[in-house]
């Protein structure tokens, strides 16, 4: 049966860290997904630990954990260049001009061949092994060399760029050809395979259709599977006595009239966060919407420092805070509370509750599983979703209001439109997010990636 068989997922983190002298279950959208599917199936899973300092093997509950040693030089190049500064720019419509740079690649190749070697070492005769994102697009081809037995599976979190955005890569081929050693290579959006089918025909190294490519004799699916969350989880945790009360207690000390404006965001150029900033700017100077009737939180969770284009945003965002509550605020009225820490998903769930208007703006996101934990979170039906066109989200969660976040006036509109939203629409809305979210919930997405997969 194929949903017994065990899986090695292979990922660029572990799903476990160290707390002391034991291990934990880290926090995060990949880790709440597969875990569960791995303890079900057993199997391993292959990733870095965070830690420079080499650590072995071991078994976490009943599956294997397989730490891939990377060292400070190598994260350098690896993660914060190669990664971060060539592909996660040049995927996300290059909002930042990605840097091609030759000494960066080395670390790449090296680096994703460590992690083949070891989902190779762990894999089972015949076994299936899930690869996964943007930092290990060479494992799928490098694996398949070493183990050909295996049944091989690749699924992008980012977006895949079209064709003439992915033809600066001066690696595009080997890009390529790393991806088309798996089975089975899944994207968040239907524009994403499209783009990638695309690009194996345009260079040759594929024949075949948008959802079917022939590489040589061996088939390669491609597929859409829009990740998503444990919609159950996020549910309860704000039904919760403590959850009600930790978002009245919010509301109370913002001002109990006042309506709240609420975005949670990992602190990074692609989410948009400046200029929905300038929206909410915009909306408060037509002197239509006061201070004293909103206030908008801006939660950010701090992602990437050492990458130099992070420091910039950062700078930028925490000036228009400055400018807009040195214009608009009131004494016990602040107009923006900004607050970069990271929360644990219990208090974010408050935060969602107590917010009347959700805002999602990125410039371009995946999928984004913020917009969809609110959604979860409103069981009593109300609140206002705002989200970005460009956002994966956007292609299933139609209910929402969807803006286009490089037009401020437009949003500052949407904004104004959401706050004025009356009960009997917003719970209509609603109650249709909800179904979807429910229905596609994460554990649907992982067993429609591996049903795929066991072919
Ligand atoms: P991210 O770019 O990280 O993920 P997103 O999908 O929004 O973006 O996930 C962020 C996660 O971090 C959410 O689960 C959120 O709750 C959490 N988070 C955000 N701010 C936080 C804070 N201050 N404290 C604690 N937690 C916080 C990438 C892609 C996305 C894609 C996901 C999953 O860029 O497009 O949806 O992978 O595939």
């Amino acid at each position: 049966m194929p949903k017994s068989k065990p899986i090695v997922i292979v990922a660029n983190r572990l799903p476990v860290q160290r707390v002391g002298d034991r291990f934990v279950e880290s926090a995060g959208g990949l880790v709440t997904a597969l875990v569960p599917t791995l303890k079900a199936r057993g199997g391993a899973w292959v990733g870095w630990p965070g830690v420079s300092t080499p650590l072995r093997r071991f078994r976490f509950e009943n599956f294997r954990v397989q730490p891939v040693h990377i060292s400070e030089a190598e994260e350098d190049g690896f993660y914060n260049q190669f990664s971060n500064r060539t592909l996660w720019p040049l995927y996300h419509d290059a909002i930042r001009t990605p840097e091609f740079d030759h000494s960066w690649w080395r670390p790449y190749v090296v680096v994703n061949h460590r992690y083949a070697k070891a989902a190779a070492a762990v894999a089972p005769r015949n076994g299936l092994v899930w690869v996964h994102d943007y930092h290990l697009q060479l494992v799928p081809a490098m694996l398949r060399s070493m183990r050909p037995d295996v049944r091989i599976g690749f699924f992008l979190h980012v977006p895949f760029p079209p064709e003439e955005l992915f033809a600066w890569l001066p690696w595009r081929e080997r890009i390529l050809e790393g991806l088309l050693g798996a089975d089975v290579v899944g994207f968040q959006t239907q524009a994403s395979a499209r783009n990638f089918s695309r690009a194996a025909r345009e260079y040759n190294l594929a024949e075949g259709t948008d959802t079917e490519l022939a590489v040589g004799r061996r088939k390669v699916r491609v597929g859409t599977f829009p990740i998503s969350i444990d919609f159950q989880w996020f549910a309860e945790a704000a039904s919760k006595p403590e959850s009600l009360r930790e978002a009245s207690l919010l509301k109370r000390r913002l001002g109990a009239s006042r309506k709240i404006l609420l975005s949670v965001d990992r602190l990074d150029y692609t989410k948009g966060i400046d200029l929905r900033l300038l929206a909410f700017e915009a909306m408060l100077k037509r002197k239509r919407v006061r201070v004293s009737e909103c206030v908008f939180i801006q939660i950010a969770s701090p992602s990437r420092e050492p990458v130099h284009e992070y420091a910039q945003m950062r700078v930028r965002i925490e000036q228009l805070v400055g400018r807009i509550n040195g214009e608009f605020s009131e004494p016990g009225r602040v107009a923006v509370h900004y607050f970069r820490r990271g929360y644990t998903r219990e208090q974010l769930a408050a935060y969602y509750r107590a917010a009347d208007v959700m805002i999602v703006t990125p410039l371009r996101d995946g999928m984004n599983l913020v917009a969809k934990e609110f959604v979860a979170t409103r069981s009593d039906y109300s609140g206002v979703l705002v989200l970005s066109e460009f956002a994966g989200a956007a292609r299933e969660l139609r209910q929402a209001t969807i803006v286009n976040p490089r037009n401020i006036e437009g949003m500052a509109d949407a904004f104004e439109t959401a706050l004025n939203t009356s009960k009997r629409d917003a719970r209509h809305r609603m109650a249709i997010l909800r179904t979807i979210v429910r229905r596609h919930d994460v554990f649907e997405w992982a067993d429609n990636f591996l049903e795929a997969l066991a072919g």
